[in-house]
Order: structure tokens, then sequence, then C-alpha cells
């Protein structure tokens, strides 16, 4: 299988996070990455690492509005530029929905908008997003990497289907920073970017010959970064791609769910602890709106009784049995693949999933479960912590999918 993987996403490196009033170590961190790496790099005839192409900001700005990439793109020199302290970047009063009633929205933009803590607090919603010199360059080649791992998979598919081959297709995007909790235009989460939902609207938007066409080496120069409003692409007039997104990250994956909220070409479902983080969302109630209505599946469970056979009896279920699900039948999967359901997690954890080879079955699911045999799947990094675990379980999924 191909690894799509760039050690530039080690570089966004904050030296700290407060949660729940503790200042610890930034637990998103460059670590995470490098044990993936290694674990990987020792199974050489299973796992074969490429680069990251460069797409451009495009695709990015199909997902993302072009005000928040300015952002992203720009805070962390806006703010050394006001002298402020150049460790890390973090907000420091946000945006409250109980306190805007009587503020003018010109307001927000005239005034709000003028200091960089004032951006801050428009978006992001909370104290894990850090800036630091190196998070744009991170976070754009995470976005690169998910779609090259989108291009890759189309291609992929393309040649296993020439040669009648019948091999399945797959493809894992190594990303870091992570993206579900990213929406359109607020960062949160350790997210910036939801590289899952920009793959996904590439996949839908672009052929593969228009991926071919706009594919560059990527090297990475902030000025061509930074946002000057680039076209939106010709969308090609095919049926749109129809695109499940399975989220096991033990989060729920908001930014993805809103994204996609009113969408009836994309079903999202998410697996994750509830109620936790993010705290809002993840109810079975949200269920999407509109034409999207029906094509959103939470399935909340209960980190404390939650055990592998339960959680696997949840994923069977929704994969094999759900009607929606079967009748949905996707063109393409992408797995938002978190690695934070083991029990040992430090910041989340199933207290009750204890076996590796619950992630050897969950990638078997989504290759031969009813509702995945047959599509390509594009597995996209989220979270995941304990940090000397996460080479090991990746791989677990991934051979899962291989060998079963
Ligand atoms: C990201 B992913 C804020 C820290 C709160 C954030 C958890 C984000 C999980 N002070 N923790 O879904 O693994
Ligand atoms: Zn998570």
């Amino acid at each position: 299988m191909d690894i799509v993987y760039s050690e530039d996403c080690a570089l966004h490196d904050p030296p700290f996070e407060l949660t729940r009033g503790v200042v610890k170590p930034y637990v998103e961190s460059p670590a995470r990455l490098e044990s993936i790496k290694k674990a990987v790099d020792s199974q050489p005839d299973q796992f074969h690492i490429i680069s990251p192409r460069d797409y451009s900001l495009t695709p990015i700005l199909n997902v993302h509005k072009e005000d928040y990439i300015k952002f992203l793109s720009t805070i962390y020199d806006d703010w050394v530029k006001e002298g402020l302290p150049k460790d890390a970047v973090m907000g420091e009063c946000f945006t409250h929905l109980n306190n805007l009633s009587q503020v003018d929205p010109d307001i927000i933009k005239e005034t709000a908008l003028m200091t960089p803590s004032g951006r801050m607090g428009i978006y992001v919603y909370d104290l894990s997003i850090a800036f630091t010199s190196k998070t744009w360059l991170s976070t754009y080649t995470s976005a690169q990497i998910a779609l090259t791992g989108a291009h890759k998979l189309l291609e992929l598919q393309d040649a296993n289907n020439k040669k009648a081959n019948g091999n399945a297709s797959a493809i894992y995007a190594l990303c870091r920073p992570p993206g579900h909790h990213a929406n359109c235009c607020v960062a949160g989460g350790y997210c910036f970017v939801n590289n899952a939902a920009v793959s996904v609207k590439f996949l839908q938007d672009y052929s593969l010959e228009e991926m071919n066409a706009m594919s560059k080496p990527l090297e990475f120069d902030p000025k061509k970064t930074t946002v000057t409003g680039e076209p939106k692409p010709t969308l090609s007039d095919k049926p749109k791609k129809k695109i499940m997104i399975v989220d096991v990250d033990y989060h729920h994956g908001n930014g993805t769910q809103d994204i996609f909220y009113d969408d009836q070409s994309v079903l999202y479902i998410s697996l994750h602890g509830y109620p936790d983080y993010p705290f809002f969302t993840g109810s079975t109630k949200e269920i999407g709106k509109g034409q999207g209505q029906g094509y959103n599946i939470n399935i909340p469970l209960n980190p404390k009784t939650t055990t592998d056979a339960i959680y696997l009896d949840h994923l069977t279920r929704v994969l094999q049995e759900n009607q929606t699900v079967q009748d949905f039948d996707a063109d393409i999967i992408v797995c938002s693949m978190g690695l934070d359901t083991w029990h040992e997690d430090p910041i989340a954890g199933m207290k009750g999933l204890k076996d590796v080879e619950t992630y050897f079955k969950i990638g078997g699911l989504l290759r031969n479960s009813s509702s995945c045999k047959g599509r390509p799947v594009l597995f996209i990094q989220e979270g995941g912590y304990t940090v000397e675990k996460l080479g090991q379980l990746a791989c677990r999924i991934l051979q899962g999918y291989i060998d079963s």
C-alpha cells in the first residue's frame, strides 16, 4: 500500500496547550508522526512511502472560506509584527453564541478583525489551537497529502480496472495536523484544514485527467500559498461521485459533519465517545438537513463501558445492516482514521477497547463489509495520542484491509 508522507508535517510544534485548567506539552506532537513512520518503514514488503504533490490552494478553497485560509496563512507573521511573543499564537477571547446578539455584524468585520487576538477569537474555537512559525507549512502539506492520496487512489483504481485484476485499491494519507474538527471557517481540536473534506470534494469535483494536469512538485513558497483569490475550478459534468466517510476517531468529527450536513452525495458516519470533546455535537439527533437529511449517522458510545466487541458490533451493524448505508451504495470510501479509541489514550480512549486485533478487524470491515466491498478506500490520519503505540495501531488497520 502506498503511504503519502512528508517530514514537513512534523514542523508544526507548539510548545504547550491548556486543557481543563492544566498547562501541558502539546499532545498532538510531531512524535506521533514519527511513531507511525517508523512502524510502516519496518514493513517494506507491505508499505511504500511516497511524497505529496502540490494541487495548489484551489481544492482547499472548495471547502474553506477564503478569509479563513488567509487568516491561517498570515496570523503567525501578523502576531509577531505586533510585537507579541514568538513561541506560539493562542486565542484569549472567543466569540460566543450568547454574547453576540447585540453586536452588529459589520462591527465584527471592522473592528474584531483588526487585531490578531480578535482574529483568533473569530476563527478559532478552543485552546488546542496554537500557531508557530511552521504551522501553515505543515497544514498546507497535510492537505496536499490528502489530495495526493485522492489522486493516487483514482490512479490505482484505474490501473486495477484496466488490468481487470479485481485488486482492491487503498491509499493511506499520513496527515498531520489532523482535520475533522475544522469546518469551513473555524479551527479547533488541533485541526486547521479539514483534510478528509478537502479530499472528498476533490474526488467529486475533478476527473483523474484534471488531477493529472494540475499535479506539480511540492515546493512550499509561503508567498504563493498566501490567498490571493484563485479562481474556482471547472467541475466535471459527470454525475457526482457518492462518498461515504467512516470516521473511527474517538472524537466526533464536528467539522466534517458540518461541511457535508446538507449534502446528500456525502454520507458521514461517526463512531465516537459521547459525551466528550467537542462536547456540543455527536448525538443521534443530528441526521443532516435539507437534501442531506438522513445522510449523517452518529453513533455515540459510552467511553467507560465500550469494549472491543461492542465497538466492532456497532461498526459491523452500520456497515452491513443499516438500510440507508446499503442504499447509498458509495463509489468511494474515505476513512477518518483516528487511533485514540485505544484504552490507554491519554486524552481519549474507550476503557474496554484493549485488543490490538480490533484495529485489524476495523481494516477488514472497510475491505469486506457489504457497503465497502469493491470500493476504493482512502485512509486519512486523524488523532491518536499513545505515541509509542500509534505505529502498531495504524499498521493493524491497514494490514486488516490488506489481508482480509
Ligand atoms: C482531536 B482529534 C483544548 C484541548 C482539548 C482537544 C481534543 C482534540 C482531539 N484545550 N482537547 O479528534 O483526535
Ligand atoms: Zn480524536
